[in-house]
């Protein structure tokens, strides 16, 4: 029997890493996992994918491990000797790095060094796959493009920039096969419950069902590409089997505003949002990124990836997942 590839995926109990370890599973790879330590268990959105690794059948792996811990890092990857590794693992909410701009910067920028000065280190031949943001485009008008110039407008785009080099000076210096994917907003039912599409589904399902009567958000004037994370995982592993190693924007090339995607998630239950919706300050961030459009022709002609759900439906696919589970759910998500 053919020996299985291997595959490092950090961020595996995150929304990202939840679509790939599957993809890569159902591709017949033995998959492994970056999980940090947590006084819960955090494996919610992995655990349908869990065999007990005693049974012979496991090809899912998980270790326990931070990306500001760089000697762990050097470890594992010696241990799991990987081919491919996907780092996905970040603080990734852009209004929290406002709060959190040090954390942010040391797990969401510098702990892409760690990994990718942790591979040097061990002269581990594989395929690295960086998780980049269109975030980094901010106020940069669209469309955006591989060419587009940057213009963070919080400390997560920031970091992001600085790890998006990071990635391309160990690709130029080294040799590495090492990739930006510059993928635009992607949703799906296993979205943080605090990003505006899954607070906007989940108030929809909450509203339905008498749990909840208003639904408090910012700036609802922002045009989103809003794509479904299911198939930007496909890109990721689509990157990492091209024939060289180059960044690629990820996008839908669709527009839609915060307003839009209220209309279409209430209006799949025939409600008015403007009766539900209230405005709260708390969540408008100090600079915000007004316009985010991708064209993603590269991804297209390159390696032949196109989206599959565009909004509205990606919309009405959310909320009808939050309906199908809301009696499973007591109690509201935190007001973040
Ligand atoms: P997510 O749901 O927030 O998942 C983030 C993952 O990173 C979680 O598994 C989290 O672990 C882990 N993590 C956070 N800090 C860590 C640390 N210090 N060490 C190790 N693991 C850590 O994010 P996502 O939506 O799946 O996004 C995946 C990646 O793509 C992120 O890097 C994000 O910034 C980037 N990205 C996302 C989008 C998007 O629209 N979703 C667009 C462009 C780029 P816990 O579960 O323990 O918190
Ligand atoms: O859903 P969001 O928090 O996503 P944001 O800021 O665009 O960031 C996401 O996409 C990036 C890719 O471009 C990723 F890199 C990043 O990791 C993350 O996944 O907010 C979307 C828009 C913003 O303009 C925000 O101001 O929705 C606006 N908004 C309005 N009211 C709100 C709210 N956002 C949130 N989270 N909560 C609100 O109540």
């Amino acid at each position: 029997m053919e020996t299985p590839k291997k595959a490092l995926i950090t961020g595996i109990t995150g929304q990202d890493g939840s679509y790939l370890a599957e993809l890569l599973l159902q591709k017949g790879y033995e998959v492994h996992g970056i999980v940090r330590r947590s006084s819960q268990f955090n494996t919610g959105r992995i655990d349908h994918l869990y065999v007990d690794s005693h049974d012979p059948r496991a090809r899912l792996f998980l270790h326990y491990g931070d990306l500001t811990d760089g000697s762990r890092l050097v470890t594992l990857l010696e241990k799991v000797q990987p081919a491919e590794v996907y780092n996905l693992a970040a603080q990734s909410h852009v209004r929290v790095s406002f709060d959190e701009p040090e954390f942010t910067g040391l797990s969401t920028g510098v702990g892409s060094t760690r990994l990718l000065e942790a591979i040097r280190m061990i002269g581990l031949e594989c395929r690295y796959y960086q998780a980049s943001s269109s975030e980094m485009f901010g106020a940069t008008p669209p469309p955006q493009n591989e060419a587009t110039p940057f213009w963070p407008r919080s400390p997560y785009g920031a970091a992001k920039v600085y790890a998006y080099w990071m990635t391309r000076n160990y690709r130029e210096a080294y040799g590495m096969f090492a990739t930006n994917g510059i993928l635009f907003n992607h949703e799906s039912p296993r979205r943080g419950e605090t990003f505006v599409t899954r607070k906007i589904s989940m108030a929809v399902a909450n509203i339905v069902a008498g749990k909840q009567d208003y639904l408090y958000m910012g700036n609802l004037d922002a045009v989103r590409d809003w794509g479904y994370a299911k198939d930007y995982v496909e890109a990721m592993w689509m990157m990492l089997q091209a024939d060289k190693a180059e960044d690629f924007v990820v996008a839908t090339g669709t527009a839609y505003t915060v307003k839009d995607f209220l209309q279409f998630a209430f209006e799949h239950v025939n409600l008015d949002w403007e009766k539900y919706v209230r405005f709260d300050e708390r969540y408008l961030r100090p600079t915000e990124v007004d316009s985010l459009i991708g064209d993603a022709s590269k991804a297209r002609d390159v390696l032949g990836w196109t989206p599959k759900v565009l909004p509205p439906e990606l919309a009405k696919l959310m909320v009808d997942a939050d309906m199908s589970t809301i009696d499973l759910r007591t109690k509201l998500p935190a007001q973040l």
